[in-house]
């Protein structure tokens, strides 16, 4: 499923954040934008310059080194038509900012003023928004209402004070509806610039968002006008078995912020562990508000920001609850056949079809193994390797990996997890008894007519 990576050679984006050899002239230019070129986790960027902080690390994505310009950090946000690599044999023509979609992470400090320039070479107008900050009105990026849209080939500047900590999004404000689609967005995360009462430090701190394609199998960019009929759900724009693991020390203080910039809720769920809702992007939830979970729902335009000791070794499910959500895409008006007896009626559609299938007459559990034929570039349903088998998912799926032996700082993807003896479910061998079961319907009750639904996709 997940490569093991060399996280510790971040050379592609270590090099922009030396600051103190540019010279005054080179400063008055724009900062030379800084550009990822791959899908990888990369590691937490420790600051070289400003005030210190505990990074984040975020999930198949990277952090934007800043240059320090007389105490303000200027950022270069390149807005720009990218391609990313959704899962292995899956690539698709999306828009993004500096090389990748989502955007990089900003990371600044309580207090930072910062500065980024925003660099258009969409082939549209575009604005930044930055989603849950306290900034003076003109700086708010949306097009027509706080600023003129930035045209094709300009670059405008934002400049303002990063004024409470906390999780925020930047994202277009100018024809949202395609420009999301395509997968323009990023996160923000503002560090607190001393010890916060309600801001708890932690060992590990990852952070994504959710995203939703919808992307023909066989083709590569994403149909914009699509409301409801998502069929690619992602974390940073990946699908599982393209999302990273995300591996941890037993005992850490775990913090994950998921942000959701798509057209419906999201349910997070997490195996094995409770966690509270610390801070949505409102700021921290005090600690009278926040109670134990194992499930939170991240509504449209939200952000949450959970934590959790992670005290139970193992590998551990981390996924969105609408079970459509871990799967790639495939047609979805195919008929419920758990039950229909099939293998005739497929046998006589291949005499005209060839190569024809029904599927799911026990369940689709064969899916998870079935080599299918697919067109190209494409993902399967239901996928991903798993140490006993096919894990038969896909989507917003992935694995919290808690290790005891895993080092302090060390992101690195341990493999899997052997259970100490005796604690794996296991076959009973013995002879069973007769099981007793419940009355089958009568005949008659199994016929079905089925009628148009007129709920076309679903
Ligand atoms: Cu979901």
């Amino acid at each position: 499923m997940v490569s093991r990576r060399q996280l510790f050679h971040g050379a592609a984006v270590g090099a922009a954040v030396a600051a103190t050899s540019v010279s005054r002239v080179a400063l008055a230019a724009l900062p030379e934008p800084v550009l990822q070129t791959k899908p990888d986790t990369l590691p937490p960027l420790y600051p070289s310059t400003g005030r210190p902080y505990q990074p984040v690390v975020t999930l198949n994505g990277w952090t934007l080194p800043w240059r320090m310009n007389q105490g303000v950090k200027e950022f270069h946000l390149v807005a720009e038509p990218v391609k990313r690599e959704l899962a292995p044999g899956m690539v698709a023509n999306l828009w993004g900012y500096n090389g990748q979609s989502p955007g990089p992470t900003f990371e600044v400090v309580e207090g930072d003023r910062v500065r980024i320039f925003v660099t258009n070479r969409l082939p549209e107008p575009h604005a930044v928004h930055w989603h849950g900050q306290r900034l003076p009105n003109g700086m708010d990026g949306v097009a027509g209402l706080t600023q003129p849209a930035i045209p094709v080939g300009k670059t405008y500047v934002y400049e303002f004070t990063a004024r409470r900590p906390g999780t925020f999004m930047y994202h277009p404000h100018a024809d949202e509806m395609v420009q999301m689609a395509m997968g323009l967005y990023g996160l923000w995360i503002t560090h607190p610039k001393q010890p916060h009462p309600l801001i708890s430090e932690v060992q590990r701190d990852f952070c994504f968002l959710l995203n939703a394609f919808d992307i023909e199998p066989g083709s590569a960019t994403p149909k914009v006008m699509t409301m409801l009929d998502f069929n690619l759900w992602g974390w940073n724009s990946r699908v599982f078995p393209g999302i990273d693991s995300l591996n941890v020390r037993l005992g850490d203080r775990v913090r994950i912020r998921v942000g959701n910039l798509t057209m419906t809720n999201h349910p997070i769920h997490l195996h094995g562990h409770e966690f509270t809702v610390t801070g949505t992007d409102g700021g921290p939830v005090p600690m009278g508000a926040r109670w134990p979970e194992v499930t939170t729902d991240v509504g449209v335009g939200q952000m949450r920001q959970i934590e959790f000791i992670a005290d139970e070794p193992g590998d551990w499910a981390f996924h969105c609850h609408k079970s459509h959500h871990t799967m790639n895409a495939m047609g979805h008006n195919v008929p419920t056949l758990l039950g229909a007896q099939q293998e005739d009626v497929a046998r006589r559609i291949q005499q005209h079809i060839p190569g024809y299938m029904l599927m799911g007459d026990k369940g689709m559990h064969d899916m998870t193994e079935m080599e299918m034929p697919l067109p190209d570039n494409t993902l399967p349903m239901m996928t991903g390797e798993g140490p006993f088998g096919g894990v038969g998912m896909g989507g917003m799926f992935s694995v919290l990996k808690v290790r005891k032996n895993q080092p302090h700082g060390d992101y690195r993807d341990p493999g899997w997890y052997e259970a100490p003896a005796g604690t794996r479910a296991y076959e009973w061998t013995g002879t069973a008894p007769a099981t007793p079961r419940a009355a089958t319907a009568p005949a008659s009750a199994t016929l079905q007519v089925r009628k148009p639904a007129g709920h076309s996709g679903h």
